[in-house]
């Protein structure tokens, strides 16, 4: 017997693929690109069509890519907030547009939370505190005082606040222990060699440990301190985040100490999310991907199964 016809919506529903609107904010980094890559990987294994957009910094390139992406109806908006603020009148929009808002990789400050429908991203508090606990141990038999150069990651964006703001809190154990140089270096290898090769002229080489929040800077600022005749790893430590394979690769040779890592590959979880909302399931406000903390001794064996 004939198979009855679908009625035309549910056939054209089943056919219509869904549509994201991703907004990247830069390809600053080794991390930013394995992100971007997840992303764009998951979503072909999904089916999703993509409609991606690269703001290279830009956080009004960033608002002018959503608002494209309001205009052509997407059926979810995604994007990586370079800065936390700014961001209240272009999300007003998209729910004016009745379109759901994702968060990738950071965060926002807006007074109210339902324009966005969940964040997936790291805890970048946890990984400050993540990179302060593992300097309290390594230094727990140096009677100090210990001074301390931090690159801090894009001035104003919510991993360069957490990080920095985490790790101050766990090493305010020690008194002794000061971070006596600090400046943004925009997550980049050229810009953490430059501010490294600043805090070394203005200390003569006075410091006992770098933060770097990411891995690029930090393999910038081994540059500026190999340059300067000191050995990164002995005479500075070096604390990290990211776990990208240069860093392991770093850490193997004993220039870099410990790495925090920091999980870019979140286009799977990213692309199930999306699936979810179009199917109008609820989700929670808060996603976070699985990371750790590795330091020389693991350095060796975990180097190989690095991803990116
Ligand atoms: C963290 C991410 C940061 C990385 C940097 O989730 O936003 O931006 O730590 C990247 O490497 O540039």
């Amino acid at each position: 017997s004939r198979i009855p016809d679908l009625p035309s919506d549910t056939v054209a529903a089943d056919k219509h693929k869904i549509v994201l609107g991703f907004s990247q904010l830069g390809s600053e980094s080794d991390w930013r690109n394995a992100n971007t890559r997840s992303i764009q990987e998951a979503a072909k294994e999904a089916g999703i069509e993509l409609l991606f957009d690269n703001a290279e910094q830009s956080q009004e390139k960033q608002i002018e890519a959503i608002r494209r992406f309001i205009e052509r109806k997407v059926d979810v908006i995604a994007f990586a907030p370079v800065i936390e603020t700014g961001w209240e009148d272009i999300l007003t929009e998209a729910r004016q547009a009745g379109i759901p808002v994702i968060l990738s990789d950071r965060a926002v400050q807006i007074s109210d939370p339902s324009l966005y429908v969940t964040f997936i991203g790291a805890d970048f508090y946890e990984e400050g505190r993540k990179a302060g606990k593992y300097l309290l141990d390594k230094k727990r038999n140096d009677p100090g005082p210990v001074v301390i150069a931090e690159l801090q990651g894009t001035e104003g964006s919510s991993p360069s606040i957490e990080r920095g703001r985490g790790f101050r809190d766990v090493i305010r154990e020690r008194a002794d222990m000061t971070i006596a140089y600090s400046a943004p270096a925009d997550f980049t290898v050229a810009k953490g060699a430059e501010v490294m090769r600043g805090f070394l002229r203005e200390s003569g080489g006075g410091i006992d440990v770098l933060f770097a929040h990411n891995d690029d800077m930090a393999l910038g600022a081994i540059e500026a301190i190999e340059e300067f005749g000191l050995k990164p790893g002995e005479d500075i430590v070096i604390i990290s985040v990211d776990g990208t394979r240069k860093a392991f690769e770093m850490m193997a040779e004993g220039k870099i100490n410990c790495v925090v890592e920091c999980n870019p590959l979140l286009g799977p979880i990213l692309m199930q999310a999306v699936r979810e909302i179009y199917e109008g399931r609820t989700l929670p406000k808060r996603i976070v991907p699985p990371e750790s903390v590795f330091t020389e001794v693991l350095a060796e064996k975990e180097v190989a199964n690095r991803q990116y």
